[in-house]
């Protein structure tokens, strides 16, 4: 689609904001940190224990900045944007921390957290500090996903849609839908009810395929899984419909209702995210549960393939538009991190790091191209489990120990979330691609069981004491290491 008059307005406010920003940016060093993922792919946890163990000052030996002791105070201001919810750290610490030990309840809205950091430079120890200040915005995964939105007809996307929904693991979910889309004439007028019906179905059949046993990634548009505060408006009461191959759908027929409120989509929903929030990053990661995908087998994981490869292309729309390429490039920074690698004995935590690498080589390779540095991690934002090894026959068993959550089945037992269990979590082949391509096989062997959180330990001055994680200080060097020294 040849570029509106309302996608240079659109630009034109972006390249503005940008350069609000980076003039604010030189009063004061500024990084603005995104974190996003997938619903439940552990972004709240992360977060509240990123900043846990700045504030409280974990052990994180590769986080340069901080082993060299050259931090010297980490505090939490005002954050500048007073639209933006701001992410309960202290309640999520709380869950977590407290007596009953409870993951932090789930969130599917954007939310900001500023981070102040004193430091000592590297460098030159006679400027005196210096301060960092870091603003994280947790925002979902499945918004992000909508930027491909952003360059496609209603057509286009009814067209693609249809068909993927037709497709392989998706066809029984979206049975449903697909029958009651093709008992519509879209060129035939409709009433409300029947657009409400057809776009329910439609959000069934999404949330359907995103969930388990097929957990899809790639499934825009993301506030249909995803509302935030929009639930019930207009701009979300669409759907994709099995339109005739050509023609324009005349004026009033439920074609021409639902192109409508796709393009309302496109333009109060998508560009004031892209605009107000995306555009305006330094730094990105991007969180995937990629033990999901590989327990959910080879559909799942191709899904998850082109979703981050949608994730990096919305990087590169984000600075190559026609006026923000005047201004320096934003995102230079992104990281893509295996959460959860607790779940896996750590023998297997720098293979489920190289399937990552494999997922996003492709997408990898063309964000370098231009000019942005790309690394994947494997880490566990809160270790919930120890390693222990078990004798079984003559065999011996790298196992995994933890307090399974209440409700959790292993091999028939059922956990109360008081009682101890390990866990034989199964090994990720040596070879990613053997990973890969054996992903959701029975035989395969990798058992995932959710965990109660650690137990809290509290200091000598009676607060949470540092929490354990795997490789965090790893994601912490690569995200925001070069802007201490
Ligand atoms: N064992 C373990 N579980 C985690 C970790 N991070 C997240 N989880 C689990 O994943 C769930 C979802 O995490 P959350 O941060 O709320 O995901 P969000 O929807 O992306 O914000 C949590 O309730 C935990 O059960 C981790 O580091 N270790
Ligand atoms: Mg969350």
């Amino acid at each position: 689609m040849p570029p509106s008059l309302s996608d240079f307005a659109f630009e034109a406010r972006i390249a503005a904001q940008s350069l609000a920003d980076s003039l604010g940016g030189l009063a004061r060093p500024t990084v603005r940190l995104g974190v996003t993922g997938l619903s439940r792919s552990g972004k709240t946890v992360f977060i509240t224990a990123l900043v846990h163990a700045l504030l409280r000052g974990a052990r994180l030996p590769v986080f340069r900045a901080h082993a060299q002791g050259r931090i010297r105070k980490v505090t939490l201001e005002h954050q500048p944007d007073d639209a933006v919810p701001r992410f309960a750290y202290e309640d999520h610490l709380a869950a977590l921390s407290g007596p009953d030990r409870r993951w932090p309840e789930s969130t599917s809205r954007i939310a900001e957290l500023r981070l102040v950091v004193e430091y000592e430079s590297a460098t030159s120890w006679l400027s005196g500090p210096r301060t960092l200040t870091v603003d994280i915005v947790d925002y979902p995964g499945e918004w992000l996903l909508d930027l491909s939105l952003l360059s496609k007809s209603y057509a286009e996307w009814s067209r693609e849609t249809i068909a993927a929904c037709r497709e392989g693991a998706r066809a029984p979910v979206s049975a449903a839908f697909l029958e009651a889309a093709g008992g519509l004439d879209p060129f035939r007028p409709a009433d409300e009810g029947a657009a409400r019906r057809i776009s329910d179905l439609f959000k069934e059949a999404l949330a359907a395929a995103r969930v388990e046993p097929l957990s899809f990634s790639a499934l825009p548009p993301g506030r249909f899984l995803m509302p935030g505060d929009l639930a019930g408006s207009p701009a979300l009461t669409f759907a994709p419909l099995d339109l005739p191959a050509d023609g324009a759908p005349p004026s009033g027929s439920l074609a021409a209702t639902m192109e409508r409120r796709y393009e309302a989509y496109r333009s109060h929903v998508v560009r004031p995210f892209f605009r107000d929030h995306f555009a305006r990053l330094d730094r990105q990661i991007v969180l995937v549960d990629a033990m999901a995908a590989l327990n959910a087998g080879p559909s799942a994981v191709s899904d998850l393939e082109r979703a981050l490869d949608d994730v990096l292309l919305s990087f590169r729309t984000g600075r190559n538009t026609l006026l923000s390429a005047l201004l320096s490039p934003r995102i230079d920074r992104v990281l893509f991190a295996a959460t959860k690698a607790d779940h896996l004995h750590h023998s297997s935590h720098d293979r489920l790091e190289a399937v990552l690498a494999l997922l996003v080589d492709r997408a990898r390779r063309r964000a370098e191209g231009l000019g942005a540095r790309v690394d994947v991690a494997a880490l566990a934002s809160i270790r919930a489990t120890r390693e222990a090894q078990v004798r079984q026959g003559r065999e011996e068993l790298s196992a995994i120990v933890g307090k399974p959550l209440a409700g959790e089945v292993i091999g028939g037992e059922s956990f109360d979330g008081e009682t101890e269990a390990a866990v034989f979590p199964g090994e990720l082949p040596q070879d990613p691609a053997a990973a890969l391509a054996s992903a959701g096989q029975a035989d395969y062997g990798l058992r995932f069981v959710r965990f109660r959180p650690p137990a809290a330990t509290t200091g000598p001055d009676g607060r949470a004491a540092a929490l354990p994680h795997i490789r965090l200080d790893r994601a912490l060097e690569f995200l925001l290491g070069d802007r201490l020294t």
